[in-house]
């Protein structure tokens, strides 16, 4: 790919317009905070020019980190009404106040990253913290959220995933009793077309599972043992393992010989266990709901980040090359949210079709390291042809390329830096 020092410059310009001092906003506007896995993506953004503000931004993180170790998915770190929920809608206690829920745990992935390109030096002063920051949210994700025992990651609210309104969750949350919910303003769709957002009937679902977690002081035991949305979610199980496997790489280079030997375990427990998460009809890893035990049956681009975290056998792995070929031949561009022709596919819809840039990253990054560089390199230029097609939105249309969501978005700035620009 050819290098474009004006786009290098634009979305350089991105970051540091989204920069609210220390930490990031993801877009101006729709998203007026600093968000958990945005955060750690856009450090890599910031790594190729400005190395201490890419370490910032993770240390900046975790300083919302809960006393019980979970790293809330929007940190407050000042109010802005443009937003719902804000702070007093979670009303989580904590300064500075938070979500109650998380997203997925790609920080620990990428603080290696970081940690690498200064030359992982084992005493490497940004480290140590950072560490130990991951070490306990992995244990509260251990402790909490694998119900199974399995080593699968549970999402107790759909916009844990990230992937917020995946048709993924369409039949769990059609069970959630949202008739008590009160009066409320949504603020997204007055920053961005409706079309492009969550239907009002799963907004409120979203805001039915957050008052249950509410109600219950963010009791996190409860909310996973008797919450309203329980599903074991396929992208943040992997995204947790492939976590792990980083995490193991600091720990031995740091001689915690103890945490250790216990991600070594959580490791050989994820691996072992993500085959329940195969569907072998369709030929691919789908989310599962942890009470009905019911498989989505749905090819959604999480599904691939079976080739990030690093497992299938010869077998499944074949099997998720023909899906991806399978969708390559149904759309103009790699990688969409959910396979084109599904229920409920939309082009233009949040998660339900359009494409995240940052799972494209994480599945060409296991796709190149599992021997499929072809794939990787189709993912990586149709990446860079969005943006250079259509500037930095938040997302894109499998089918036309045009950008729904947010503009000047920071994930997609950072990605261009990172990987697809390069
Ligand atoms: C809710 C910030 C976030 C991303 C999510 C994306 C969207 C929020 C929303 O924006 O979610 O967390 O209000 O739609 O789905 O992945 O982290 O970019």
């Amino acid at each position: 790919m050819t290098r474009n020092p004006q786009l290098d410059m634009k979305a350089r310009e991105i970051l540091e317009r989204n920069d609210l001092g220390g930490y990031t906003v993801p877009t101006h506007g729709l998203y007026p905070f600093q968000w958990n896995w945005d955060s750690a993506f856009v450090a890599l953004g910031f790594a190729p020019f400005d190395m201490d503000r890419a370490w910032q931004e993770l240390e900046t993180l975790v300083a919302g980190q809960w006393a019980d170790g979970m790293i809330p998915h929007i940190i407050f770190h000042r109010d802005d009404a443009g937003y719902f929920p804000g702070p007093d809608m979670w009303a989580s206690g904590t300064t500075p106040p938070t979500s109650g829920i998380t997203q997925p745990p790609v920080l620990a992935s990428i603080v290696r990253q970081l940690w690498e390109q200064e030359g992982a030096a084992p005493d490497h002063p940004r480290l140590a913290p950072l560490y130990q920051a991951c070490l306990r949210s992995h244990r509260w994700f251990h402790r909490f959220r694998d119900p199974l025992g399995n080593g699968l990651v549970m999402a107790t609210h759909n916009w844990e995933t990230g992937r917020d309104n995946s048709s993924e969750w369409d039949d769990a949350l059609a069970r959630i009793d949202a008739s008590r919910v009160g009066a409320y303003q949504r603020r997204d769709t007055g920053h961005v077309d409706a079309a492009m957002r969550p239907r009002q009937h799963e907004y409120d679902r979203y805001v039915a599972i957050l008052e249950f977690g509410r109600a219950s002081g963010w009791d996190h035991r409860r909310i996973a043992d008797s919450g309203p949305f329980r599903m074991i979610d396929v992208g943040m199980s992997m995204i947790l393992l492939r976590a792990n496997r980083d995490l193991l790489v600091m720990a031995e280079a740091l001689g915690d010989a103890a945490a250790a030997g216990e991600l070594r375990q959580q490791i050989a427990r994820a691996e072992s266990g993500m085959d329940w998460l195969w569907n072998e009809e369709v030929g691919a890893y789908c989310s599962r709901d942890a009470t009905t035990h019911e498989s989505s049956g749905l090819v959604t681009n999480a599904s691939f980040l079976g080739f990030y975290a690093g497992v299938g056998n010869r077998h499944q792995q074949a099997r998720l090359i023909d899906a991806l070929e399978r969708i390559s031949r149904g759309t103009a561009y790699l990688l969409p949210s959910l396979e084109t022709g599904s229920r409920a596919y939309d082009h233009r819809r949040y998660w339900r079709g359009p494409i995240w840039l940052v799972v494209s990253y994480m599945v060409a990054q296991g796709l190149a390291e599992q021997g499929h560089a072809d794939w990787a390199l189709r993912i990586a230029s149709d990446s860079a042809k969005l943006i250079e097609q259509f500037g930095f939105f938040e997302s894109f249309s499998p089918e036309t390329g045009e950008g729904s969501g947010g503009a000047d978005f920071s994930w997609t700035a950072a990605m261009w830096l990172a990987w697809c620009g390069r």
